[in-house]
């Protein structure tokens, strides 16, 4: 096991460094930009993040994705054989959108709706096995400060264990569920300790959320929360804008699983739906066609292996 590899797994996450100085403010110009351009005119709260096909096409994250350190950490991480997910993503400003959440999500709603003790399939079985492990990745292009403008994410410190307790399945995934609850509404909330330029690698069962600004920030963080439209970027300073670029990997067992949990919550919220237009963006874009030819030779170069 290694050094990386155990940190990761006690603690949840593992972070290191990225970009200098110089390649952030670069980033932060080219991400904002693109962003003012093409939504000027739209309300912040229905465009808080780019998706996917924009993130790859316009911004080419992968120039990111596929950096040395990054790719050495997702290899002790993740082993040999990882697929690189694309559910690109670049967050700005989306601080408030989510509460406390696993990214496992879909895996969890499975166990709950529809997993019976005589089904062969058992989703959480699948989730806790570490040959179908799953992580997000952030870059950050801000430091986190909690206490001030926000700017990384706040998790429950080794959550991810809490659904291997007791080896029964249906009793774990209750247990889970109540402490869980027990530790968000009472429990330390750690913010992650990350510094503009840093990635942060965490596990899809490590609860987290967006770590808030300070209260002084904002009349009333309660308004807040309901009222997303306090989100205008038009309106921030632009050094205080949260800017993040998330992506996701997994083992290569793990790559068809997700394609189903994706069709999976697509058909639960209905095609047409707004929130499945996200997911139907990851399964549209398919390696190798929906890549330039650049791009498929940086992934190669690096040995990163799209889903
Ligand atoms: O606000 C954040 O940075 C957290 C985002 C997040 O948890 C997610 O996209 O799943
Ligand atoms: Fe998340």
């Amino acid at each position: 096991m290694t050094i990386m590899y155990k940190e990761f797994d006690d603690e949840g996450y593992y972070h290191g460094t990225l970009l200098s100085t110089e390649q952030i403010n670069d980033w932060r110009k080219r991400i904002l930009e693109f962003y003012f351009r093409k939504y000027e005119n739209l309300e912040t709260s229905k465009k808080q993040s780019l998706n996917p096909a924009e993130s790859l096409h316009e911004l080419d994250i992968l120039k990111l994705i596929t950096q040395k350190s990054l790719v050495a950490a997702l290899d002790q991480i993740l082993g040999d054989d990882w697929l690189l997910i694309p559910d690109f993503n670049i967050h700005i400003n989306s601080l408030y959108l989510n509460g406390w959440h696993v990214d496992a999500g879909s895996e969890l709603m499975l166990m709950r709706e529809n997993f019976s003790p005589w089904q062969y399939d058992d989703p959480l079985e699948k989730i806790i096995d570490p040959s179908f492990r799953q992580i997000k990745c952030g870059i950050y292009l801000q430091d986190n400060e909690p206490d001030k403008t926000g700017g990384g994410i706040d998790y429950v410190s080794k959550s991810h264990h809490i659904y291997k307790l007791t080896g029964i399945r249906k009793l774990d995934y209750q247990l889970a569920r109540i402490i869980s609850y027990i530790h968000t509404k009472f429990g330390s909330h750690t913010p992650a300790p990350t510094k503009a330029g840093d990635f942060l690698i965490f596990d899809s069962l490590l609860k987290h959320k967006g770590s808030h600004p300070a209260e002084e920030f904002f009349d009333d963080i309660s308004d807040l929360e309901r009222d997303l439209k306090v989100l205008d970027c038009q309106n921030w300073p632009l050094n205080d804008i949260k800017i993040v670029i998330y992506f996701s990997a997994c083992t290569r067992k793990k790559g068809a699983e997700y394609l189903k949990n994706c069709h999976y919550r697509i058909n639960k919220y209905g095609k047409e739906n707004p929130k499945a237009q996200f997911w139907r963006e990851i399964t549209e874009i398919s390696y190798p066609k929906s890549y330039t030819r650049e791009q498929i030779l940086l992934l190669q170069n690096s040995q990163v292996v799209p889903l």
